[in-house]
């Protein structure tokens, strides 16, 4: 049998897939380029998008099938791969615009390592105005530059923070730099360290009130990014710089289930799944995490 190629993607849910201009739009980025340790990430939108189609389509938490919100997977983006780093990135930028363009929806980027989350994140304040963001990873992602390129994976969220008076909340951060965290002290941005994530577990009402309260100072609309490295690498070992002491799997869900009632989520992405065969738990942990967010972003819409 001849090996994919990583653009080729079925459709999400394995489901005859809703027309273009659905409520959501699913954007597969099997774009690899800066990543440092583990490679592997270019495979990340197949693997969740195959392992999608034995998810069940009922949601038992939210008791209703979410796909029938209309689901569009979209054909898969990835630059030639002679196209510089600088280039690829802006090309992206106005494919995402394109597809945001006099849409309501929910438009969510698949990738690919994490530098594709600041062109999607630019497009998506281009359609949207003002937004926040709201990141789940181990890693703070805020080094000016890294390993010669201020475009890496390891500098997305500077680069996203760059950009005049964008408010931010990270979550489950465990591993940075001391310029990073510096920054982070310097600009008091919002962080829920890796460490404090117990406290937004139990006792469940507290927990979840405090969370909502991390959320105050965020606009009403937000942009959310969420690395698969952001879980403990005991249930997303899949990844290519995994990180001990990260999130689990129900109280992860009830944030982010949070989120989505507080917050209208204008865009989204997940980032940096690298797919092994030995490993396929955490393809269908991320395609149901994916799953999850759609059921809760119409739960919250729709009422
Ligand atoms: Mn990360």
């Amino acid at each position: 049998m001849k090996p994919l190629k990583p653009d080729d993607c079925p459709p999400f849910l394995g489901e005859p897939a809703a027309p273009a201009g659905a409520a959501v739009s699913i954007l597969p980025i099997p774009f690899e380029r800066t990543t440092s340790y583990g490679k592997g990430t270019e495979l990340g939108p197949q693997a969740i998008l195959a392992a999608s189609e034995y998810v069940e389509l009922w949601d038992e938490e939210l008791q209703s099938e979410p796909y029938r919100v209309g689901v569009h997977t979209a054909r898969a983006w990835r630059p030639r791969p002679q196209t510089p780093l600088p280039e690829a990135i802006a090309e992206l930028e106005e494919h995402a615009a394109e597809i945001y363009a006099g849409r309501q929806g929910l438009v969510i980027g698949l990738g690919g390592e994490h530098s594709i989350t600041a062109p999607l994140f630019r497009a998506a304040r281009r359609a949207a105005g003002s937004i926040g963001i709201v990141q789940f990873d181990a890693h703070s992602d805020l080094r000016e530059s890294y390993e010669g390129t201020p475009l890496s994976h390891a500098s997305v969220m500077k680069r996203v923070l760059d950009e005049e008076s964008v408010s931010s909340l990270a979550i489950g951060i465990r591993s940075l730099s001391e310029p990073e965290a510096r920054l982070i002290a310097d600009r008091d941005l919002q962080v829920i360290w890796g460490h404090e994530l117990a406290e937004y577990e139990v006792p469940q009402d507290e927990a979840d009130a405090k969370f909502v309260e991390r959320l105050a100072h965020l606009p009403e609309s937000v942009y959310l990014t969420f690395d698969v490295d952001y879980f403990d690498p005991a249930i997303v070992p899949s990844t290519g710089t995994p990180e001990p002491g990260g999130g689990s799997w129900y109280p992860t869900l009830r944030m982010l289930r949070a989120l989505f009632r507080e917050k209208r989520v204008v865009g989204m992405d997940i980032v940096e799944l690298a797919p092994r065969p030995e490993q396929p738990a955490s393809d269908f942990l991320v395609a149901k995490l994916l799953y999850k967010c759609i059921g809760y972003w119409a739960a919250s819409r729709l009422g």
